[in-house]
C-alpha cells in the first residue's frame, strides 16, 4: 500500500518528543510508545484536510473542514512535483463542516490550478500564508474513476476508491478499486473460452466481484469471479464455431455497505471489448521504415519541418484497402497500440506512410510511438488484433531506410535514398 506524508505526524512527533523528553533520553525514545491518536491535531490550519484527489481524467483536489467554523485560505498555495506553486485567490473559505475543489486543469485562474496533476501518482502540498506545510499527501497511481483520500472524511486512512466524491463527503463513497483487467487470450479465435483477470485494490469491505459480458448486443450476463492468487477471474463462454461478432465486457465490484465501482469505471455505457472474426487478412505489408530522420524527409504537419520517424504500408492487392480501425504498434506482444483512424485507404498497388512521431493531434496518420533508432519491431495487425504482418530491425544509421528489397518481399536491405511513399528501388 502507498504510504503518504503528514506534516501533522511529524509536528506530533515533535511534540511528544518534547513533552516526553524528561522520562526518556534520545536514544531511549524509539522505546517509549505513545498513543499519537490521542494527541491534538496541530496543522498549520487545525482541521483542515487534503481529503481526496482525482488524478486520471478530472484532475482536482479536495479540500475538507472538520471545524465548525469556515475557514478563510486567502493567501494558502498548492503544488504538485517539479511544478512552481499556485496561490489560490483571496477570499476563498472552506466552509464549516464542507469542501472545497480545486480544479487541477493547467487553466491558472481563480480555482483553477497552473498544473495538472500526474495519473502516474505524485506528492500534493498545501502550503499557508506563511509558507508553512499545512497539508501534503502523496497518491499512488489512479484511473479514470478512481480517487485517492481519507476514509471517512479527515482520518489518517487512506484508500483507493473506486467511485469518487468530488465535493461531497467520502464517508459513503468508499468502493473497492479495479485496477487491472487481464484478457487471456488477448486476441481470441472463433469458438474460444476467454479468461478475465481482474486485480483489486481497498478490499476490506469487499462484498462481490462479477464479470458482465454482452455479445453481439445481447442482454447482459454476469458471472461471479473467484479469487485466483491476486487475481478475481472468471471466464467468458466460448460462442460456437463459425460465430463472429463482438463481444462487450466490464468488471463491477461491489462493497457490503452497498457502494460500487466499475472498470471501466462508466461502465455499462463503456466496456472493453473483441472481436471474433474470420475475415481473410487484407494483403498489406511493412514495407519500408525510418528509425531516425534527422534531414529526411519531413512529416506532412504543416510550418516547421519535423524529420519524425516513420512506416511505410504497401498494398499488393488490385484494390483500393480501408484500414479504419487496424491498428499500427512498435510492440509485437501489444497489438492495440495504435489505432488507424476511420477514412484512412490505400488503392490498389499504393503506398502510404504513416509517421511514429507520438504527435496524434497533427492528423490521421501519425501513431502514438516512436521507433528506436537502436531496433525494435514495427507490426500491422487486423481490426480484431490477428498481425498482417510485421518486421523486427536491428540498429539503424540516421537518414537511411530500411525496407523490403521488392515491395511487400521478405528480403530486406538498407535504403541510402528513401522512398516514403513510392516503390523501394
Ligand atoms: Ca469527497
Ligand atoms: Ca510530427
Ligand atoms: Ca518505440
Ligand atoms: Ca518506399
Amino acid at each position: 500500500m502507498v504510504g503518504f506524508i503528514s506534516n501533522r505526524r511529524m509536528k506530533n512527533f515533535v511534540k511528544f518528543a518534547l513533552s516526553f523528553s524528561a522520562l526518556c533520553t534520545l536514544v531511549l525514545i524509539s522505546n517509549c510508545s505513545s498513543d499519537e491518536d490521542k494527541e491534538p491535531r496541530i496543522t498549520a490550519a487545525e482541521g483542515l484536510f487534503i481529503n481526496e484527489i482525482s488524478a486520471s481524467g478530472d484532475d482536482w483536489v479536495e479540500l475538507y473542514n472538520s471545524t465548525v467554523s469556515d475557514k478563510d485560505i486567502s493567501g494558502y498555495r498548492i503544488q504538485d512535483d517539479g511544478d512552481v506553486d499556485y496561490q489560490l485567490p483571496d477570499g476563498i473559505t472552506v466552509p464549516a463542516n464542507g469542501y472545497l475543489v480545486i480544479f487541477c486543469d493547467d487553466t491558472n485562474n481563480g480555482l483553477h490550478t497552473n498544473f495538472k496533476l500526474s495519473s502516474d501518482g505524485e506528492t500534493v502540498t498545501l502550503k499557508n500564508a506563511s509558507g508553512e506545510i499545512a497539508e501534503s499527501v502523496t497518491y499512488p497511481k489512479l484511473d479514470n474513476g478512481q480517487s485517492y483520500g481519507r476514509y471517512p472524511d479527515g482520518s489518517d486512512n487512506f484508500a483507493i476508491s473506486g467511485i469518487t466524491s468530488e465535493g461531497s463527503s467520502n464517508n459513503e463513497s468508499n468502493a473497492p478499486a479495479i485496477t487491472t483487467i487481464i484478457r487471456t487470450p488477448l486476441v481470441p479465435g472463433l469458438n474460444q473460452d476467454v479468461t478475465i483477470q481482474a486485480e483489486l485494490t481497498n478490499t476490506d469491505q469487499l462484498s462481490t466481484v462479477k464479470l458482465y459480458y454482452s455479445f453481439e448486443g445481447a442482454a447482459y450476463a454476469s458471472v461471479a469471479l473467484t479469487k485466483i492468487g491476486n487475481y478475481y477471474t472468471g471466464t467468458i463462454p466460448a460462442q460456437g464455431a463459425g460465430v463472429t461478432g463482438r463481444m462487450n465486457y466490464y468488471v463491477e465490484a461491489k462493497a457490503t455497505t452497498g457502494a460500487v465501482s466499475y472498470k471501466p469505471f462508466d461502465a455499462p455505457d463503456d466496456s472493453y471489448h473483441y472481436l471474433l472474426n474470420d475475415d481473410a487478412l487484407p494483403a498489406l505489408h511493412v514495407n519500408e521504415i525510418m528509425a531516425s530522420s534527422t534531414t529526411c524527409c519531413p512529416d506532412d504537419d504543416g510550418g516547421v519541418e519535423e524529420f519524425d520517424d516513420w512506416i511505410e504500408i504497401y498494398n499488393s492487392s488490385a484494390s483500393t484497402i480501408d484500414l479504419s480501425g487496424m491498428y499500427l504498434s512498435d510492440d509485437l506482444n501489444d497489438p492495440f497500440k495504435s489505432k488507424i483512424p476511420n477514412g484512412v485507404t490505400i488503392p490498389a498497388g499504393g503506398f502510404l506512410v504513416f509517421w511514429a512521431d507520438e504527435q496524434g493531434s497533427q492528423g490521421p496518420l501519425h501513431m502514438n510511438f516512436k521507433l528506436s533508432k537502436s531496433g525494435e519491431s514495427v507490426g500491422l495487425f487486423y481490426i480484431d488484433g490477428r498481425k498482417i504482418n510485421s518486421k523486427d530491425f536491428g540498429a539503424q544509421d540516421d537518414n537511411k531506410s530500411f525496407g523490403a528489397m521488392v515491395d511487400g518481399g521478405s528480403t530486406w536491405q538498407q535504403f541510402t535514398s528513401p522512398t516514403p511513399g513510392a516503390s523501394n528501388e
